[in-house]
């Protein structure tokens, strides 16, 4: 039976540090200090992931005991990491999966997820969520809301396209003036600006954020649909279940779920914070300090002025990168004049 006490919280983390901040900083400081979280390095050698290393070394060094650093040195996709993290580092038989950018705002999220997947039937469980604001259902349940609705139906007045077209996967998909899509690719993936809209009404806001997801509960979500996994709790063996060769763990987990017709459940009642998808990062970097703001960290943080940090961390790069260049422009050099030696020699 699930429990607090043989789970584990997995936080995978990849080279956003503003974001990994402020998520390492709500999950400690809203789980039980019994739960052990393990922070998986899963971008070695990307700009910035090793400020994120740093991040997750000084986390795990402070909480020693509680936090544990899995660091494979590996850039590789995320289903990989957390394959390997099941399969050589953790104990548990349920995992709390979070990415770095995404986030609690409520004590007592875990022990809620945790009773809602004690309530289901353990042969079709695939796994439970939050109701995550900037995910597309989260959003789309959002948008239903009487608060948002009309808020949001004069935002999106017109019908706009969303999905993906993926050859015998997905396709485009059409929503009507008001509606968001909620599936793979829906609305609020496709619109940075939607995203803003919806972290200034709700992450920058957790106590009304808390208030109108309050009275609502579990629901299940159509397994047909792409559910984009930002939070998942899990039994272990889920992870190999859904290995199908493929790289996208989001896709192979909609797979499977669709053909083995498993329940995936949402507690609406639960919410969480993702701060962007891919494509919307550049176009919502502005709001990382009113975040930081609405979710202030009990201990010093370890960067005081943020834009000190990057204009410094871009200068540590162009070094990089400017010695980098240097090294191969001699070793190119030096290639032309072995070459040119060589055909001197030849010619006498
Ligand atoms: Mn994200």
């Amino acid at each position: 039976m699930i429990s607090l006490s043989n789970t584990a919280i997995l936080i995978l983390t990849c080279n956003d540090f503003e974001a990994l901040d402020i998520t390492i900083g709500q999950v400690l400081a809203t789980t039980p200090a019994s739960v052990p979280v393990y922070l998986l390095s899963n971008c070695h050698g990307l700009p910035g992931a090793d400020i994120c290393e740093d991040m997750c070394r000084f986390t795990a060094r402070q909480n020693y005991g509680r936090v544990h650093w899995l660091n494979p040195m590996k850039a590789q996709p995320a289903f990989f990491g957390i394959q390997d993290a099941i399969e050589n580092h953790i104990d548990a038989e349920y995992i709390l999966k979070l990415d770095d950018d995404a986030f609690p705002i409520t004590p007592g999220w875990l022990e809620g997820l945790i009773e809602t997947y004690a309530e289901q039937d353990p042969d079709k469980i695939a796994y439970v969520s939050g109701l995550v604001n900037n995910n597309p259902y989260g959003f789309h349940r959002l948008t239903r809301l009487p608060a948002l609705r009309e808020a949001y139906g004069a935002i999106m007045a017109q019908s706009h396209m969303a999905g993906e077209y993926v050859p015998g996967y997905q396709e485009f998909r059409i929503a009507g003036p008001g509606e968001a899509d909620p599936g793979g690719w829906g609305t609020v993936w496709q619109f940075p600006h939607l995203a803003r809209w919806i972290h200034e009404e709700t992450t920058l806001q957790p106590e009304r954020f808390r208030a109108l997801t309050a009275d609502l509960g579990p629901v299940v979500f159509d397994p047909k649909v792409r559910y984009s996994i930002n939070v998942m709790l899990f039994r272990r063996d889920l992870w190999s279940k859904v290995a199908t060769g493929g790289v996208d763990d989001e896709e192979m987990l909609n797979l499977y779920c669709d053909a083995n017709d498993k329940t995936i459940v949402i507690r609406e009642d639960i919410p969480f914070v993702h701060l962007y998808f891919g494509p919307q990062k550049r176009y919502l970097a502005d709001l990382l300090p009113g975040v930081r703001e609405a979710y202030p960290s009990p201990h010093p943080r370890l960067v005081a002025d943020w834009d000190a940090f990057k204009a410094n961390w871009q200068i540590e790069l162009l070094k990089k990168m400017t010695g980098e260049a240097t090294i191969v422009a001699l070793k190119t050099v030096l290639r032309r004049l072995r070459n040119a030696a060589g055909r001197i020699v030849r010619r006498r």
